[in-house]
């Protein structure tokens, strides 16, 4: 999980939950390419509209904007964005470059999701896989399943011939060996990891969603987490909208987190609102309170957006026919005053 940096306070309403402590002169977030975040907090475009978890979701919202427009489907578009960031070996959450479960090999959890039909292919715990959101994708559309893992989604993606790759990079298994050296004498530390989760809405008002990660760094082999759980790391509704999430998974999956998010623009909230509405009640019901380090995005059938995370917010993505940008989330550290405080949580 990255500690995300410096909040933005885009709205008015933002303003109102992330409450006092958040003072309203904040500095812009530096991406992690170094550039600042967008100052504009935009919250509605003319679709076709993606929106996806950090900085690094940029090129793959692009990529599902180029392949949409080529004439695919809004299927083929998420799982070809997603499988950039997959292919990305420098990328250490997503895909075979990521940080290696505590045994030393990178196990990743993926899922996809189609609006139409309520579609849902799920895998997790996968290794020696290029991409395991393709693997996903086939579960959901050559079986009467939802969700395969370890070595059956294995042998399900060997039967099909999906591309393989290194158990771990050169790069990342040298910091697993300082971190074993490290936990050894009881000094490790636990590193960063993030996920990418990207949602596709058509001008057919379809929604489409896809979530891969490489998955808490040096986790318990056969640890999963919230991404590939439906409901859990995303979530799409053709008639409401899609939300996706990225942080500490165990944080996400115990709330059904984008089942909420989804829930919560049911009832009438905007994305935005409904990111820091599933916040608040995660934060209202957990023993660590606000201390969670987990953050959503979301968008609905109008073509509105909006993302949230606890303590400074993080750093999304949104591209659409007019822009591509990484934008900053409002962050929440406390309970709201005003509307979200109310009864409707
Ligand atoms: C997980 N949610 O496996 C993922 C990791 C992540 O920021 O998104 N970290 O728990």
């Amino acid at each position: 999980m990255k500690m995300p940096r410096r909040a933005f306070l885009g709205s008015s309403m933002a303003a109102v939950s992330a409450g006092p402590l958040l003072a309203a002169n904040r500095k812009p977030a530096k991406s992690k390419s170094g550039k600042g975040g967008s100052r504009e907090a935009e919250t509605k475009a003319k679709p076709p509209l993606v929106i996806s978890t950090w900085p690094f979701g940029k090129p793959a919202n692009d990529r599902t904007l180029e392949v949409f427009r080529s004439g695919k489907t809004g299927l083929d578009a998420v799982e070809q964005g997603v499988r950039l960031a997959e292919a990305d070996l420098s990328n250490p959450s997503v895909g075979l470059g990521g940080i290696p479960a505590a045994h030393g090999v990178v196990q990743l959890d993926a899922c996809i999701m189609s609006g139409p039909g309520h579609r849902a292919g799920s895998v997790a715990a996968v290794e020696g896989f290029s991409h395991p959101v393709s693997i996903a994708r086939r579960v959901m559309e050559e079986t009467r399943h939802v969700m395969l893992v370890g070595e059956g989604a294995q042998r399900f993606a060997r039967e099909r011939k999906f591309e393989e790759g290194p158990a771990v990079t050169p790069g990342q298994k040298a910091a697993w060996e300082n971190w074993k050296k490290a936990q050894e004498a009881e000094k490790a530390k636990a590193p960063n990891h993030d996920t990418i989760a990207l949602l596709l809405l058509t001008p057919a008002g379809d929604i489409f969603g896809a979530c891969s990660t490489s998955g808490w760094g040096y986790k318990i082999p056969g640890r999963v987490g919230d991404s590939p759980i439906i409901g859990g790391g995303l979530y799409v509704d053709n008639t409401v909208g899609g939300a996706g999430a990225t942080g500490i998974g165990e944080n996400v999956m115990r709330y059904c987190g984008s089942f909420l998010v989804v829930e919560f623009m049911r009832q009438g909230m905007s994305p935005a609102e409904a990111c820091l509405a599933t916040l608040h009640r995660i934060a209202a019901i957990d023993p660590k309170g606000y201390d969670l380090s987990i953050n959503f995005i979301a968008l609905d059938k109008r073509g509105r957006f909006g993302a949230a995370g606890t303590g400074q917010g993080f750093q999304y993505s949104v591209a659409c026919d007019d822009y591509s940008k990484v934008l900053q989330s409002p962050g929440v550290t406390q309970k709201p005053v005003g509307p979200l405080g109310g009864n409707r949580l």
